[in-house]
């Protein structure tokens, strides 16, 4: 019987694409950390929406919340856990709405689920245009404050397209100076931008409000494991909700019911295998290099020098180059705000799928 259970699943299980095959260069997802399969099965039937009952596993959740703080240079960081960079997002326009206001300015390169927000909470969102390297125009960002009504700033920290970094900095001034909301989506940047030769500030070094960093991007955790973390305890009046029969009254994430694993993954991450993170970031930058190097010596336009591991290629004809490497079983993405593939350089890949890829390329764009 139990074998023939796994003969059905693995019938559906085959058809994925694998990690390993060092195919897959759209993803910012990779394989977990090997350690994180015993966590999940030690915290399976945990379940965060009821802390009451699973109170270890809360208090886990918050000792990752603090270790995560810490990173992000701020010890007394309220947030959560969640499911991923969608959900973070989301929970801060939750607060952002509640708090401020629904006129929202953020940049073309924002990931799109700051749009599922905007149908969810009636959101004005305004799209900031953007500099020749592809980071927020902050004139216009300043401009366009300074005369509207604007309620907060969303800066992105490793954009999902580009890798490129805003000018966090500059954002936050803007912010504090017209008393508004500043949130940064460093769902992907979150966990390379601190290992990165050339120190950037982007966290709570700066006077941010609320923070998104994901682990099943770059911290080698399972999916899903998200991250939202706000400057203090304050925030969270703007979350709570009512769960008036539960043990524990309050809850202040979307999900209801939700895994305990991330937290455990994340936390044993954090204390246990930071190195882990470091040498795998180290890693992906160096091939990122690699790939963009070789590139040039094949005659292909990288449209600038990667900023983190994702390197974009310019190609007037993206789409179709797209499909004829899907064609070969390789998988890349494409850019909106440029015409350029872009490849996202994960754990996964190695120094020999780049020049197999390269050949690849190669054949389909000669
Ligand atoms: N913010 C940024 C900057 C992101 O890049 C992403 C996702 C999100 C938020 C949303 O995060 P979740 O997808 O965790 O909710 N960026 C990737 C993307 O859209 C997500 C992804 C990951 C897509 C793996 C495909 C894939 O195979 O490209």
């Amino acid at each position: 019987m139990y074998e023939e259970i796994f003969k059905d699943l693995n019938r559906f299980r085959e058809l994925d694409a694998k990690y390993e095959d060092g195919n897959i260069f759209c993803s910012m997802c990779s394989k977990p950390l090997p350690i994180t399969k015993k966590i999940v099965n030690l915290f399976l039937e945990t379940n965060l929406g009821d802390s009451g009952l699973f109170k270890g596993t809360a208090q886990l959740e918050k000792e990752t919340i603090k270790l995560l703080g810490e990173f992000l240079n701020n010890r007394e960081a309220f947030g959560n856990i969640v499911s991923g960079g969608t959900e973070a997002n989301l929970t801060a326009l939750r607060v952002i709405k509640k708090m401020k206001g629904r006129n929202i300015i953020l940049p073309k390169t924002a990931h799109f689920s700051f749009e599922k927000g905007k149908e969810m909470m009636d959101l004005n969102l305004i799209y900031a245009s953007l500099n020749r390297d592809y980071t927020v125009d902050t004139k216009y960002v300043k401009e366009y404050v300074e005369d509207n009504k604007v309620d907060a700033i969303i800066g992105i920290a490793g954009t999902t397209e580009f890798g490129t970094i805003d000018n966090i900095k500059e954002l936050t001034k803007i912010a504090k100076d017209n008393n508004i909301y500043i949130h940064v989506d460093a769902a992907f940047g979150g966990f390379v931008i601190p290992f990165l030769d050339k120190k950037i500030e982007f966290d709570f070094s700066l006077n941010i409000d609320s923070i998104t960093i994901d682990g099943h991007k770059m911290a080698l955790t399972p999916i899903p494991c998200g991250g939202i973390l706000f400057k203090s305890e304050e925030y969270s009046k703007f979350l709570e909700t009512d769960a008036f029969y539960l043990i524990e009254k309050k809850q202040t994430t979307i999900l209801g019911t939700r895994p305990g694993y991330g937290a455990a993954c994340l936390y044993t991450i954090l204390k246990y295998f930071f190195d882990e993170i470091e040498k795998n970031v180290k890693k992906c930058l160096k091939n990122s290099i690699y790939l963009y190097k070789k590139l040039k010596e094949n005659g292909y336009k990288p449209l600038m020098k990667p900023t983190l591991n994702i390197v974009n290629i310019e190609d007037e004809n993206y789409l179709e180059t797209c499909e004829k490497l899907k064609e070969k079983n390789y998988f890349v993405s494409v850019c909106k705000n440029a015409n350029a593939l872009r490849l996202v350089i994960m754990p996964h890949i190695e120094k020999e799928h780049i020049d197999k890829f390269i050949e690849v390329l190669k054949e389909v764009k000669p």
